[in-house]
């Protein structure tokens, strides 16, 4: 998966602001946020979406909930959302899973 985006930051290719990082996953800020703190947590290993992940590595599903949860914490928040997008008329543009960590504002629901 070399011209993966996400991959590439793995690799460290390219730069991202990374808040958390273990073998096997990061978490770093949204490059567009759409909240006062939007992060984006990753499988180090290369997964399309959710469902392939959890079909190929059905533990780090967990891990990367966890670990958004602990770093939701650090950023001082209480209540947050987690969003997976899978496929693109969901609004999936990269097509390494990842895990929406988002809040620090009121939010409205259903999202668009
Ligand atoms: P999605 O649309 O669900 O596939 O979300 C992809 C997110 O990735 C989107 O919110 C913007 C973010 N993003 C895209 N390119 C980069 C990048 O180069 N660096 C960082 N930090 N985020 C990126």
């Amino acid at each position: 998966m070399s011209e993966c985006l996400f991959c590439r930051i793995v690799r460290g290719e390219l730069t991202a602001d990374i808040v958390h990082r273990t073998d096997s996953l990061m978490i770093f800020r949204d490059i567009a946020p759409q909240a006062p703190v939007h992060l984006v947590a990753i499988p180090t290993e290369h997964h399309v979406d959710a469902g392939a992940l959890a079909a190929e590595d059905p533990g780090a599903v967990g891990a990367l909930v966890t670990a958004a949860d602990q770093v939701a914490r650090l950023e001082g928040l209480t209540d947050y959302r987690l969003v997976f997008n899978s496929g693109a008329l969901a609004g999936q543009s990269v097509f390494h899973v990842h895990l929406h960590l988002l809040g620090g504002r009121a939010m409205g629901w259903p999202p668009g």
